[in-house]
Protein backbone atom coordinates (compact mmCIF):
# COMPACT_ATOMS: atom_id res chain seq x y z
CA UNK A 1 0.00 0.00 0.00
CA UNK A 2 1.18 3.44 -0.95
CA UNK A 3 2.29 5.63 2.28
CA UNK A 4 0.00 8.95 3.56
CA UNK A 5 2.10 11.46 2.51
CA UNK A 6 2.05 14.04 5.65
CA UNK A 7 3.59 17.94 5.19
CA UNK A 8 4.38 19.42 8.80
CA UNK A 9 5.09 23.30 8.57
CA UNK A 10 7.85 23.75 12.11
CA UNK A 11 9.28 20.13 11.50
CA UNK A 12 12.12 21.59 13.11
CA UNK A 13 10.56 22.68 16.39
CA UNK A 14 9.45 20.97 19.69
CA UNK A 15 6.01 19.61 18.29
CA UNK A 16 6.99 19.17 15.36
CA UNK A 17 9.61 16.73 16.18
CA UNK A 18 7.21 14.71 19.06
CA UNK A 19 4.47 14.55 15.80
CA UNK A 20 7.39 13.10 13.13
CA UNK A 21 8.29 10.73 15.47
CA UNK A 22 4.44 9.86 15.59
CA UNK A 23 3.96 9.91 12.20
CA UNK A 24 6.55 7.69 11.35
CA UNK A 25 5.55 5.44 13.89
CA UNK A 26 2.40 5.44 11.94
CA UNK A 27 3.78 4.55 8.79
CA UNK A 28 3.39 7.63 7.08
CA UNK A 29 5.61 9.70 4.06
CA UNK A 30 7.16 12.90 6.05
CA UNK A 31 7.91 15.76 4.27
CA UNK A 32 9.03 19.01 6.46
CA UNK A 33 9.55 22.83 5.55
CA UNK A 34 12.41 24.87 7.14
CA UNK A 35 13.79 28.04 6.52
CA UNK A 36 16.98 27.84 4.57
CA UNK A 37 19.21 29.30 7.28
CA UNK A 38 18.50 26.35 9.37
CA UNK A 39 19.71 23.77 6.25
CA UNK A 40 22.64 25.71 6.55
CA UNK A 41 23.85 25.35 10.05
CA UNK A 42 21.18 22.16 10.93
CA UNK A 43 23.69 21.18 14.31
CA UNK A 44 21.85 24.74 15.34
CA UNK A 45 18.79 24.46 13.86
CA UNK A 46 17.91 20.73 13.42
CA UNK A 47 18.54 19.46 16.69
CA UNK A 48 14.95 18.49 17.42
CA UNK A 49 14.91 16.21 14.63
CA UNK A 50 18.91 15.54 14.15
CA UNK A 51 17.73 11.25 15.12
CA UNK A 52 14.92 11.80 11.78
CA UNK A 53 16.69 13.21 9.40
CA UNK A 54 17.41 10.21 7.73
CA UNK A 55 13.49 9.37 7.83
CA UNK A 56 12.28 12.41 6.56
CA UNK A 57 12.46 15.06 3.43
CA UNK A 58 13.13 18.71 4.01
CA UNK A 59 12.27 21.22 1.65
CA UNK A 60 13.32 24.91 2.20
CA UNK A 61 10.41 27.55 2.51
CA UNK A 62 9.83 30.73 4.35
CA UNK A 63 6.41 31.83 5.98
CA UNK A 64 7.16 35.06 4.10
CA UNK A 65 6.90 34.05 0.72
CA UNK A 66 3.50 32.54 -0.84
CA UNK A 67 5.70 30.82 -3.77
CA UNK A 68 8.23 28.73 -1.81
CA UNK A 69 4.98 27.08 0.19
CA UNK A 70 3.14 26.92 -3.03
CA UNK A 71 6.11 24.75 -4.52
CA UNK A 72 6.31 22.79 -1.78
CA UNK A 73 3.06 21.79 -1.73
CA UNK A 74 2.72 21.49 -5.54
CA UNK A 75 5.65 18.91 -4.96
CA UNK A 76 4.36 17.02 -2.06
CA UNK A 77 0.92 16.79 -2.48
CA UNK A 78 0.10 16.16 0.76
CA UNK A 79 -3.04 14.24 2.27
CA UNK A 80 -2.35 15.69 5.28
CA UNK A 81 -0.92 18.52 6.80
CA UNK A 82 0.26 20.27 10.20
CA UNK A 83 0.94 24.06 10.06
CA UNK A 84 2.77 24.19 13.34
CA UNK A 85 5.26 27.13 12.27
CA UNK A 86 5.01 30.31 13.63
CA UNK A 87 6.96 32.95 15.73
CA UNK A 88 5.92 31.40 19.19
CA UNK A 89 7.45 33.76 21.89
CA UNK A 90 4.58 35.79 23.40
CA UNK A 91 7.25 38.12 24.55
CA UNK A 92 8.97 38.85 21.99
CA UNK A 93 5.51 39.44 19.94
CA UNK A 94 5.36 42.63 21.95
CA UNK A 95 8.96 43.69 20.59
CA UNK A 96 8.70 43.24 16.54
CA UNK A 97 4.64 43.69 16.31
CA UNK A 98 4.94 44.03 12.68
CA UNK A 99 6.37 40.70 11.61
CA UNK A 100 4.85 38.13 14.53
CA UNK A 101 1.55 39.29 12.57
CA UNK A 102 2.68 39.41 9.26
CA UNK A 103 4.56 36.09 9.95
CA UNK A 104 2.04 34.47 11.54
CA UNK A 105 -1.19 35.47 9.59
CA UNK A 106 0.07 35.42 6.18
CA UNK A 107 1.74 32.56 6.48
CA UNK A 108 -1.13 30.64 7.79
CA UNK A 109 -3.39 32.53 4.87
CA UNK A 110 -0.03 31.05 2.39
CA UNK A 111 -0.36 27.42 3.72
CA UNK A 112 -4.17 27.34 3.44
CA UNK A 113 -4.33 29.01 -0.24
CA UNK A 114 -1.84 26.91 -1.26
CA UNK A 115 -3.23 23.40 0.22
CA UNK A 116 -6.83 25.11 -1.58
CA UNK A 117 -5.28 25.51 -4.90
CA UNK A 118 -3.57 22.26 -4.92
CA UNK A 119 -4.62 19.70 -2.94
CA UNK A 120 -7.89 20.55 -1.63
CA UNK A 121 -8.79 17.07 0.00
CA UNK A 122 -5.61 17.05 1.97
CA UNK A 123 -6.44 17.39 5.92
CA UNK A 124 -5.14 20.42 7.26
CA UNK A 125 -4.31 21.01 11.15
CA UNK A 126 -3.50 24.30 12.44
CA UNK A 127 -1.76 25.24 15.73
CA UNK A 128 -4.45 27.94 17.39
CA UNK A 129 -3.72 28.60 21.01
CA UNK A 130 -4.84 29.45 24.21
CA UNK A 131 -2.88 32.71 24.34
CA UNK A 132 -6.17 33.36 22.19
CA UNK A 133 -8.22 33.87 25.19
CA UNK A 134 -6.04 36.27 26.68
CA UNK A 135 -8.03 38.36 29.25
CA UNK A 136 -10.45 34.91 29.66
CA UNK A 137 -13.94 35.80 30.14
CA UNK A 138 -14.46 32.44 32.40
CA UNK A 139 -12.47 29.57 33.91
CA UNK A 140 -12.06 27.13 32.80
CA UNK A 141 -11.86 27.84 28.76
CA UNK A 142 -13.61 25.67 26.35
CA UNK A 143 -14.31 25.94 22.75
CA UNK A 144 -17.40 28.87 22.95
CA UNK A 145 -15.37 31.31 25.34
CA UNK A 146 -14.72 34.47 23.59
CA UNK A 147 -11.50 35.56 22.55
CA UNK A 148 -9.70 38.57 23.89
CA UNK A 149 -6.50 38.43 22.66
CA UNK A 150 -3.59 39.94 24.84
CA UNK A 151 -0.57 40.31 22.73
CA UNK A 152 0.16 40.53 18.96
CA UNK A 153 1.11 36.74 19.00
CA UNK A 154 -2.17 36.16 20.64
CA UNK A 155 -4.21 38.20 17.81
CA UNK A 156 -2.32 36.69 15.23
CA UNK A 157 -3.51 33.07 16.20
CA UNK A 158 -6.76 34.64 16.53
CA UNK A 159 -6.50 35.59 12.70
CA UNK A 160 -4.99 32.09 11.84
CA UNK A 161 -7.91 30.94 13.47
CA UNK A 162 -10.45 32.44 11.80
CA UNK A 163 -8.83 31.95 8.47
CA UNK A 164 -8.91 28.11 9.41
CA UNK A 165 -12.62 27.69 10.01
CA UNK A 166 -13.69 30.09 7.11
CA UNK A 167 -11.42 27.97 4.48
CA UNK A 168 -13.62 24.87 6.12
CA UNK A 169 -16.56 26.89 6.02
CA UNK A 170 -16.02 28.32 2.75
CA UNK A 171 -14.39 25.96 0.53
CA UNK A 172 -15.34 22.48 2.38
CA UNK A 173 -11.58 22.08 3.18
CA UNK A 174 -11.00 19.34 6.00
CA UNK A 175 -9.63 22.04 8.16
CA UNK A 176 -8.75 21.90 12.08
CA UNK A 177 -8.17 24.16 14.94
CA UNK A 178 -6.36 22.59 17.77
CA UNK A 179 -6.53 25.42 20.52
CA UNK A 180 -3.51 23.89 22.86
CA UNK A 181 -2.47 25.03 26.38
CA UNK A 182 0.84 26.15 26.97
CA UNK A 183 2.89 22.31 26.41
CA UNK A 184 6.32 21.88 27.38
CA UNK A 185 8.87 19.11 27.52
CA UNK A 186 12.84 18.58 27.20
CA UNK A 187 12.77 19.77 23.88
CA UNK A 188 11.11 23.52 24.45
CA UNK A 189 13.09 26.61 24.00
CA UNK A 190 15.10 28.04 26.32
CA UNK A 191 13.38 32.01 26.20
CA UNK A 192 9.79 29.55 27.33
CA UNK A 193 9.49 30.08 31.57
CA UNK A 194 9.49 26.01 31.96
CA UNK A 195 12.52 25.20 29.66
CA UNK A 196 14.27 28.55 31.50
CA UNK A 197 13.44 27.26 35.25
CA UNK A 198 14.39 23.59 34.59
CA UNK A 199 17.81 24.31 33.14
CA UNK A 200 18.46 27.13 35.60
CA UNK A 201 17.56 24.87 37.94
CA UNK A 202 20.06 21.97 36.38
CA UNK A 203 22.94 24.93 36.03
CA UNK A 204 22.55 25.72 39.72
CA UNK A 205 22.84 22.09 40.84
CA UNK A 206 25.82 21.44 38.94
CA UNK A 207 27.50 24.84 40.38
CA UNK A 208 27.65 26.85 36.73
CA UNK A 209 25.19 30.05 38.06
CA UNK A 210 23.72 30.88 40.85
CA UNK A 211 20.93 33.31 39.72
CA UNK A 212 17.99 33.21 37.87
CA UNK A 213 16.01 36.52 36.77
CA UNK A 214 12.20 35.73 36.41
CA UNK A 215 9.29 38.40 35.85
CA UNK A 216 5.64 37.85 36.84
CA UNK A 217 5.33 34.54 38.94
CA UNK A 218 1.94 34.60 40.06
CA UNK A 219 0.98 33.88 36.16
CA UNK A 220 -0.93 30.56 35.91
CA UNK A 221 -0.84 28.39 33.67
CA UNK A 222 -2.21 24.99 32.21
CA UNK A 223 0.87 23.38 31.29
CA UNK A 224 0.63 19.62 29.83
CA UNK A 225 3.67 17.18 27.97
CA UNK A 226 4.22 17.97 23.93
CA UNK A 227 4.42 14.36 23.68
CA UNK A 228 0.70 14.26 24.62
CA UNK A 229 -0.56 17.09 22.31
CA UNK A 230 1.02 16.25 19.04
CA UNK A 231 -1.44 13.18 19.31
CA UNK A 232 -4.57 14.94 19.56
CA UNK A 233 -3.58 16.88 17.00
CA UNK A 234 -3.15 14.07 14.41
CA UNK A 235 -6.53 12.64 16.23
CA UNK A 236 -8.32 15.69 15.26
CA UNK A 237 -7.41 14.41 11.02
CA UNK A 238 -8.61 11.19 11.41
CA UNK A 239 -12.10 11.80 12.22
CA UNK A 240 -15.27 12.10 9.83
CA UNK A 241 -15.55 15.58 10.42
CA UNK A 242 -13.16 18.48 10.88
CA UNK A 243 -14.05 20.75 13.83
CA UNK A 244 -11.87 22.98 16.57
CA UNK A 245 -10.92 21.17 19.86
CA UNK A 246 -9.38 22.48 22.93
CA UNK A 247 -6.33 20.59 23.98
CA UNK A 248 -5.51 21.15 27.75
CA UNK A 249 -4.88 18.91 31.14
CA UNK A 250 -7.87 21.03 33.29
CA UNK A 251 -5.55 22.12 35.75
CA UNK A 252 -3.56 25.11 36.38
CA UNK A 253 -0.50 26.06 38.12
CA UNK A 254 1.24 29.30 38.71
CA UNK A 255 5.29 29.85 37.58
CA UNK A 256 5.82 30.46 41.59
CA UNK A 257 4.49 26.28 41.69
CA UNK A 258 6.72 25.39 38.82
CA UNK A 259 9.73 26.88 40.16
CA UNK A 260 9.20 25.48 43.71
CA UNK A 261 8.75 21.88 42.13
CA UNK A 262 11.48 22.51 39.82
CA UNK A 263 14.06 23.33 42.78
CA UNK A 264 12.71 21.09 45.00
CA UNK A 265 13.61 18.41 42.55
CA UNK A 266 17.24 19.42 42.00
CA UNK A 267 17.55 19.57 45.98
CA UNK A 268 17.79 23.78 46.19
CA UNK A 269 15.66 25.97 48.06
CA UNK A 270 14.24 28.16 45.23
CA UNK A 271 14.03 31.16 47.51
CA UNK A 272 18.19 31.27 47.44
CA UNK A 273 18.88 31.74 43.81
CA UNK A 274 15.46 33.35 41.83
CA UNK A 275 15.01 37.17 41.38
CA UNK A 276 12.32 38.79 40.46
CA UNK A 277 13.20 41.41 37.70
CA UNK A 278 10.91 44.02 35.89
CA UNK A 279 12.02 43.58 32.56
CA UNK A 280 10.84 40.30 32.25
CA UNK A 281 7.44 41.62 32.93
CA UNK A 282 4.75 42.23 29.75
CA UNK A 283 3.09 44.76 28.66
CA UNK A 284 -0.21 42.93 29.19
CA UNK A 285 -0.12 39.78 30.97
CA UNK A 286 -2.66 36.85 30.60
CA UNK A 287 -3.10 35.69 34.28
CA UNK A 288 -5.05 32.71 34.18
CA UNK A 289 -5.31 29.83 31.71
CA UNK A 290 -6.86 26.40 32.57
CA UNK A 291 -8.53 24.21 29.57
CA UNK A 292 -11.63 22.22 29.50
CA UNK A 293 -10.86 19.50 27.25
CA UNK A 294 -14.15 17.64 27.57
CA UNK A 295 -14.90 17.74 23.76
CA UNK A 296 -11.50 16.52 22.78
CA UNK A 297 -12.10 13.41 25.58
CA UNK A 298 -15.67 12.42 24.36
CA UNK A 299 -14.98 13.20 20.28
CA UNK A 300 -11.38 12.11 20.12
CA UNK A 301 -10.61 9.66 23.14
CA UNK A 302 -7.75 11.70 24.02
CA UNK A 303 -6.66 12.68 27.87
CA UNK A 304 -3.60 14.08 28.95
CA UNK A 305 -0.78 11.49 29.89
CA UNK A 306 1.84 13.38 31.96
CA UNK A 307 0.53 15.36 35.20
CA UNK A 308 2.26 18.09 36.14
CA UNK A 309 4.86 17.13 38.77
CA UNK A 310 6.08 14.65 36.51
CA UNK A 311 6.65 16.95 33.77
CA UNK A 312 8.34 19.29 35.76
CA UNK A 313 10.69 16.36 37.15
CA UNK A 314 11.03 15.38 33.68
CA UNK A 315 12.41 18.27 32.20
CA UNK A 316 14.62 18.87 35.30
CA UNK A 317 16.15 15.83 35.03
CA UNK A 318 16.76 15.85 31.27
CA UNK A 319 18.64 18.78 31.95
CA UNK A 320 20.40 17.71 34.86
CA UNK A 321 21.43 14.92 32.50
CA UNK A 322 22.20 17.10 29.65
CA UNK A 323 24.74 19.04 31.71
CA UNK A 324 26.46 15.75 33.14
CA UNK A 325 26.81 14.25 29.62
CA UNK A 326 28.58 17.42 28.37
CA UNK A 327 30.83 16.88 30.94
CA UNK A 328 31.92 13.90 29.95
O1 LIG B 1 5.28 32.32 29.65
C1 LIG B 1 5.55 34.23 32.81
C2 LIG B 1 5.02 34.97 31.60
O2 LIG B 1 6.78 32.42 27.66
C3 LIG B 1 4.43 31.73 30.60
C4 LIG B 1 3.88 29.71 23.95
O3 LIG B 1 4.16 28.38 23.58
O4 LIG B 1 2.12 29.00 25.40
C5 LIG B 1 3.31 29.76 25.36
O5 LIG B 1 3.07 31.11 25.69
C6 LIG B 1 4.17 32.70 31.73
C7 LIG B 1 3.78 34.12 31.30
O6 LIG B 1 4.66 31.00 27.60
C8 LIG B 1 9.13 34.72 32.84
O7 LIG B 1 4.75 36.33 31.93
C9 LIG B 1 7.50 34.89 34.25
O8 LIG B 1 2.71 34.56 32.07
O9 LIG B 1 6.55 30.24 28.91
P1 LIG B 1 5.93 31.48 28.43
P2 LIG B 1 3.30 31.72 27.14
O10 LIG B 1 3.47 33.17 26.98
O11 LIG B 1 2.23 31.26 28.06
C10 LIG B 1 1.08 29.40 24.50
C11 LIG B 1 -0.06 28.44 24.62
C12 LIG B 1 1.55 29.62 23.12
O12 LIG B 1 0.81 29.43 22.15
C13 LIG B 1 2.87 30.28 22.95
O13 LIG B 1 3.38 30.10 21.65
O14 LIG B 1 5.36 32.85 32.47
N1 LIG B 1 6.97 34.48 33.07
N2 LIG B 1 8.81 35.05 34.12
C14 LIG B 1 7.96 34.35 32.18
N3 LIG B 1 7.97 33.94 30.89
C15 LIG B 1 9.15 33.89 30.25
N4 LIG B 1 9.18 33.44 28.97
N5 LIG B 1 10.33 34.25 30.86
C16 LIG B 1 10.37 34.67 32.15
O15 LIG B 1 11.43 34.99 32.67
Amino acid sequence: MKKRKVFVTGIDGQDGSYLTELLLKKGYDVYGMVRRVALEDPEHHLWRIKHLLKDVTIYPASLESYPSIFNVVEKIKPQECYHLAAQSFVSYSFEDEFSTINTNINGTHYVLSALKEKVPQCRVYFAASSEMFGNAKETPQNEFTPFHPRSPYGISKVAGFDLTRNYREAYGMFACNGICFNHESPRRGFEFVTRKISYAAAEIKMGLTKKLHLGNLEAKRDWGFAGDYVEAMWMMLQQDKPDDYVIATGETHSVREFVELAFGFAGLDWKKHVVVDKAFYRPAEVHLLMGDYSKARKKLGWKPKVGFRDLVRMMVDSDIKRIKDRRK
